[in-house]
């Protein structure tokens, strides 16, 4: 078996930082971690091995590639996990990392520059049998060609960022006119956002549930899933909440959806974790979005059904071990659920709330997993993504799952900034998510209900001013 690795150096900050450093420590890695200024009051910086700052600017050096490959190989660092985000999709980084004798902890930069081309990967899926949406067989060169296209496939469409991936540069339109539109503006956020301003045009699917495969795939041709997970509850394409697996699935479909997805992590010849995103019809019809390369935020959810460490699973891979675990080793147990718990007021538009945490206490208990970066005394900056904490609970059933979330909420003490604690306490009260119904237009449809949890019903206002007559009047 190939030797493992002796020092990781990881090229990204907070609670993913802290993630893998924990898997480093288990498998006996000695961790370097850098950080901004921003950054140096915390916890990952302090439990890493060695700390080292890059500047400049609060972003800039977790982006700097060159100077991250320079300190790893001045530190004697013989791979680089890249986390999420920064520049964990760039395949200039990891063809970098590979050019200076360092192994990057992820797929190759030929897997990543492919699956990040959103076209090429659906062209991909497609012809090994794998279902994709009707939709423009390349980018779209002109306004004409984008309308044809949707003529052809019928209203509704959606414009899509062939760069893209995430909810950038995409557009819903119903007819021409919003084609008219929509075309310009979608090509100039694409170009800002991802450098190409390339569209391409897709069937639009209404209400569908958003249902990703967790693959692992190693050197040696095997590649498994662990299963899926539901991210159908979002708000403006930033997800809130996380299951595995998903309600909406039976097993005749998991296994049918499982085997597509290793399909499709075999025909763009991945190796390393990665994610494979389907949209699901209330008919139970799927069709291939995207693949994502990299870990993912919600990672721990897999992790906590199926008992995998997926972060382990990443560096053993990358160091040359075949996958110890078969398909049919991989079982799933019970729900797991995430909350991301940010810095956000959702009373006031989900508006990031940087500031200083004046007091912390996280839960614990049977079944409650945190992956967070903070503690109290913490200044939370305003310079990065507002996550504080993930709070992952795990259930035997989908009604104990929901009820250990709702009582982790409880006990859960954020003070100083205000957070998605409340938000995500209404989502537990919320009917249809009890009963495991719910699609991408969720939090949408119940906004009020759910950021206003104070307001009143007016019903109970006039049965509390009654029962006050009555006590007053002695009745
Ligand atoms: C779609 C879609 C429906 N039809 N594509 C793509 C990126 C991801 N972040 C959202 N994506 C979607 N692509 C077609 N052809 C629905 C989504 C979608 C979504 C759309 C609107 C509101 C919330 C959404 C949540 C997840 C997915």
């Amino acid at each position: 078996m190939p030797s493992m690795f002796k020092k990781v150096l990881i090229a990204n900050r907070g609670e993913i930082a802290s993630r893998i450093i924990r898997a480093c420590k288990e498998l006996d890695i000695a961790t370097v971690a850098i950080y901004s200024e921003a950054d140096s009051t915390t916890l990952y910086v302090k439990k890493a091995d060695e700390s080292y700052l890059v500047g400049p600017g609060p972003v800039e050096g977790y982006l700097n590639l060159y100077r991250i490959i320079d300190l790893a190989t001045q530190k004697g660092v013989d791979a680089i996990h890249p986390g999420y985000g920064f520049l964990a999709e760039n395949p200039e980084f990891a063809r970098a990392c590979r050019d200076s004798g360092i192994v990057f902890i992820g797929p190759t930069p030929e897997a990543i520059r492919d699956l990040g081309d959103k076209v090429r990967a659906r062209q991909t899926m497609e012809s090994v049998g794998i279902p994709v949406l009707p939709g423009s067989p390349g980018s779209l060169e002109t306004l004409e060609e984008a309308e044809a296209w949707a003529t052809e496939i019928g209203y509704p469409v959606m414009l899509k960022a062939t760069a893209g991936g995430g909810g950038r540069g995409l557009r819903v339109c119903r007819d021409s006119g919003e084609i008219h539109k929509a075309y310009e503006a979608a090509r100039r956020e694409a170009a800002a956002a991802f450098g190409r301003g390339d569209l391409f045009v897709e069937k639009y699917l209404d209400a569908p549930r958003h249902i990703e495969f967790q693959i692992l795939a190693d050197h040696f041709g095997h590649s498994i899933h662990l299963g899926e997970r539901d991210c159908s509850i979002q708000r403006r394409h930033q997800k809130l909440l996380e299951i595995a697996p998903s309600p909406a699935l039976d097993e005749r479909l998991r296994r049918e959806m499982g085997e597509m997805a290793v399909r499709a992590a075999r025909a763009a010849h991945y190796t390393n974790a990665g994610t494979v995103e389907f949209l699901l019809d209330g008919a139970g019809r799927y069709y291939f979005m995207e693949m994502n390369t990299r870990i993912q935020v919600e990672h721990p959810v897999t992790e906590e059904v199926t008992g995998v460490d997926i972060v382990q699973e990443m560096i053993r891979i990358a160091a040359g071990q075949p996958l110890g675990i078969r398909q049919e080793d991989v079982q799933i147990r019970g729900y797991a659920m995430e909350c991301r718990i940010n810095a956000e007021d959702p009373r006031n538009d989900f508006l990031p709330t940087p500031g200083r945490i004046t007091a912390y206490y996280s839960p614990g208990g049977i079944g409650v997993r945190i992956d967070g970066n903070i503690y109290r005394g913490y200044t939370v900056p305003p310079y990065y993504d507002s996550m504080l904490a993930k709070l992952t609970v795990r259930g035997r059933t989908w009604e104990e799952t929901v009820r250990r979330m709702e009582r982790s909420l409880d006990e859960f003490i954020i003070r100083g900034v205000k957070t998605t604690i409340p938000f995500h306490r209404q989502i537990m009260r919320d009917p249809a998510f009890r009963r495991g119904e719910f699609t991408t237009h969720f939090v949408e449809d119940r906004i009020e209900e759910l950021t206003y949890p104070e307001t009143r019903d007016p019903l109970d206002v006039v049965l509390a001013v009654s029962a006050a007559l009555a006590a007053h009047s002695g009745v």
